[in-house]
């Protein structure tokens, strides 16, 4: 007789087009889902609904939207086994998100610490969508009712936020939603500016030094690692430190999940030399993980047709999937049936 088969758990995951993916992108997320991508089924896609919270220059939206989409493939998401789509040609997102609004505290939206970060960045800009994110973030995720949803560290308190959401609506109208678990991975987990180890290396942020992006060339790779701010103490060793050594204890991090190796290994690799030695071997090292990956994403861009399939492809998966939920949701809040 068959063995019944176990029914994959579920992952899913967004990142939001609004620059370049960076080295933080990648060894926070990207890479992570990769590794992963056998074990479960997984959605994975483009927020870009979410990168209009903040001002984009339209065509620059398109194509990193897209560019997006080709990067998650050369970094190895298999688009059969993953679904993977653009959050936007699945209605269901707006939709649901709406609707999670009116389930979503203004208290708690208060507390985010993104909304308050981003608003303090962008001041001239502090719109109804930055504060109501978290609402569609909720929706992104409980309409593929996920086991899990990995993410960076910094994205924990929205995961959190979507439980207490689905929590509240399933103790109002009944068993609908799946409670989903952060997944937040140890090494990478929060890859900081190469020139300012206190903030997060973010795609968006306006000054480009201190982060690398997936489809920088070598020689800027090179040039961004060896201007790494290190850590002033008359010593120059390489020592996992985090508080006393930010700018060292970032690049060993890095340098930890490009090699797989652990922080005494590096230490001891790189006993007696100095910073001078560390930071090239840090850059090549990064230099080679990114190399295959940026020459995938440049043929795939060029493959028009292929990208249109694929776009198309994810967002019929998605949609059946998401339309599911949608319509059990509808039908709870009172929403007459079409
Ligand atoms: P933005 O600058 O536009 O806010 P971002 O660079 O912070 O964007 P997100 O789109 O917010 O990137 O993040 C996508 C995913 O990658 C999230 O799960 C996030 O936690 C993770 N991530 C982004 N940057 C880093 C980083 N520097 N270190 C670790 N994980 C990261
Ligand atoms: N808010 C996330 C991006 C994002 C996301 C999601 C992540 C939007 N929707 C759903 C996981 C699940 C960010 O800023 N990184």
């Amino acid at each position: 007789m068959d063995t019944p088969i176990e029914k994959k758990k579920v992952m899913l995951s967004g990142i939001k087009p609004t620059g370049d993916l960076t080295l933080g992108s990648y060894l926070g997320a990207v890479k992570n889902w990769v590794e992963r991508a056998d074990l479960y089924d997984n959605y994975y896609f483009m927020a870009d609904l979410h990168a209009l919270t903040t001002r984009n220059n339209p065509a620059d939206l398109r194509r990193r939207t897209l560019e997006q989409l080709a990067q998650y493939v050369a970094c190895g998401l298999d688009p059969q086994k993953n679904v993977l789509f653009i959050q936007s040609h699945v209605p269901a997102h707006a939709e649901l998100g709406w609707i999670l609004n009116c389930y979503t505290m203004f208290g708690e939206l208060s507390r985010m610490t993104q909304f308050k970060d981003k608003s303090a960045k962008n001041a001239d800009n502090i719109n109804g969508g930055l504060f109501t994110y978290p609402a569609l973030m909720a929706a992104d995720i409980l309409l593929y009712q996920p086991d899990y949803v990995p993410v960076g560290e910094d994205q924990k308190q929205h995961v959190e936020l979507t439980r207490d959401v689905a929590n509240r609506f399933n103790n109002l109208y009944g068993e609908t939603f799946r409670m989903p678990e952060p997944f937040i991975p140890k090494v990478g987990a929060r890859v900081m500016d190469l020139l300012d180890p206190h903030s997060k290396m973010s795609k968006s942020d306006e000054v480009g030094n201190g982060r690398v992006c997936l489809m920088d060339d070598p020689a800027d790779i090179m040039r961004k690692f060896k201007r790494a701010v290190t850590d002033c103490d008359c010593t120059c060793c390489i020592r996992y430190a985090p508080e006393e050594k930010p700018g060292v204890a970032n690049l060993m991090s890095i340098y930890a999940a490009v090699t797989g190796k652990s922080f005494a290994e590096i230490e001891a690799e790189f006993e007696g030399k100095g910073y001078g030695a560390f930071k090239p071997a840090v850059g090549e090292a990064v230099v080679e993980t990114l190399r295959p990956i940026r020459e995938e994403a440049q043929r795939i861009m060029k493959d028009k047709g292929y990208l249109e399939a694929l776009c198309r492809e994810g967002a019929e998966r998605a949609s059946y999937v998401a339309e599911k939920t949608l319509r059990k949701v509808r039908k709870k809040v009172g929403l007459v049936a079409k």
